[in-house]
């Protein structure tokens, strides 16, 4: 689908962007979306799994799960559309990205002003003592993993039914209001309270530009709604820009 020039003008003249992203920009990575057609996590939704109350009843079997994603994260690369978010950041005069991914694909596409949402899969939390940690490691080896204190690791992700850290939300409804365009990427819009910020960006004044697979519940409200493969999409647009500015 062809880009709008007004799009081309807006993201070019933008002195604060911001790109919200979800799933979809790490379909063409190879990392299966939510609630695609491929949207099942070796047949589980994220609804039954990513629950404090599955981490509760069988740690193990959460374990087993995210073990298994961290695998097929492991194996994925960036692709054209994480790489052309990171050359937008470096060329817009302000620029914040907002991701509801887990995958850590945009940090290590090159993007710097990041705000994880729901987390990083690559990170651990002592239940007990809070601390957090990196590990790499796939596989893991017996699951679920403890820490040095003796007591249970988790995810350091935010599942369904748990309120995001204070400080990230804070950051991405600031982000929200203050630019003057946002880039909604690949995300079907429906959970909460990541979809709502293109609105609080739009009550602000700002130009909010969807690019998606397939229309979503915000398409009706966006400036512009692109429909298309952000791997192709984000690339041709990021093009245009650098040969408006
Ligand atoms: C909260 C980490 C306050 C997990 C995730 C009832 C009870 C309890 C809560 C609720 C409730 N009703 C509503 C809620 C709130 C709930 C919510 O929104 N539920 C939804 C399902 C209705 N939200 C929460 O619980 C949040 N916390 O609200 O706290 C609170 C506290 C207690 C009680 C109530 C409220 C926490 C939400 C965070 C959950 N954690 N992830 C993990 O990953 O293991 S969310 C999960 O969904 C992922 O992070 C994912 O990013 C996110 C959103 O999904 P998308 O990214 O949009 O992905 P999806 O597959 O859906 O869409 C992909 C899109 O890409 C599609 O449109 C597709 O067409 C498109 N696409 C595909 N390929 C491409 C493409 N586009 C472009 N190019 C392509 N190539």
């Amino acid at each position: 689908m062809a880009i709008p020039d007004q799009v081309v003008q807006k993201v070019a003249e933008s002195k604060f962007l911001t790109v919200l992203t979800g799933a979809g920009i790490s379909a063409e990575s190879g990392v299966p979306t939510f609630r695609g057609q491929d949207g099942l996590w070796k047949n589980y939704r994220a609804e039954e799994l990513a629950t404090p109350e599955a981490f509760q009843k069988d740690p193990k079997l959460v374990w087993e799960w995210y073990d298994w994603r961290r695998g097929i994260v492991g194996d994925a690369n960036p692709n054209p559309g994480h790489e052309a978010i990171s050359r937008l950041e470096k060329s817009a005069p302000n620029f914040y990205l907002i991701t509801q991914n887990v995958d850590g694909l945009h940090e290590r596409a090159g993007s710097c002003k990041i705000v994880e949402l729901h987390g990083n899969i690559w990170k651990m939390r002592c239940v007990k003592e809070g601390t957090i940690k990196t590990d790499l490691t796939v596989p893991l080896e017996n699951l679920p993993p403890h820490c040095e204190c003796g007591a249970l690791l988790r995810p350091h992700i935010v599942w369904f039914g748990e309120s995001l850290w204070p400080d990230s939300i804070e950051t991405a409804f600031l982000v929200a209001e203050e630019c003057d365009c946002m880039l909604v990427v690949g995300t079907s819009a429906v959970v909460q309270p990541a979809a709502s910020l293109p609105l609080v960006t739009k009550r602000a004044g700002g130009f909010v530009v969807e690019i998606n697979a397939e229309p979503t519940p915000i398409s009706d409200m966006t400036d512009s709604s692109i429909l298309g493969k952000s791997g192709e999409i984000l690339p041709e647009l990021e093009y245009l820009v650098s040969k408006r500015k």
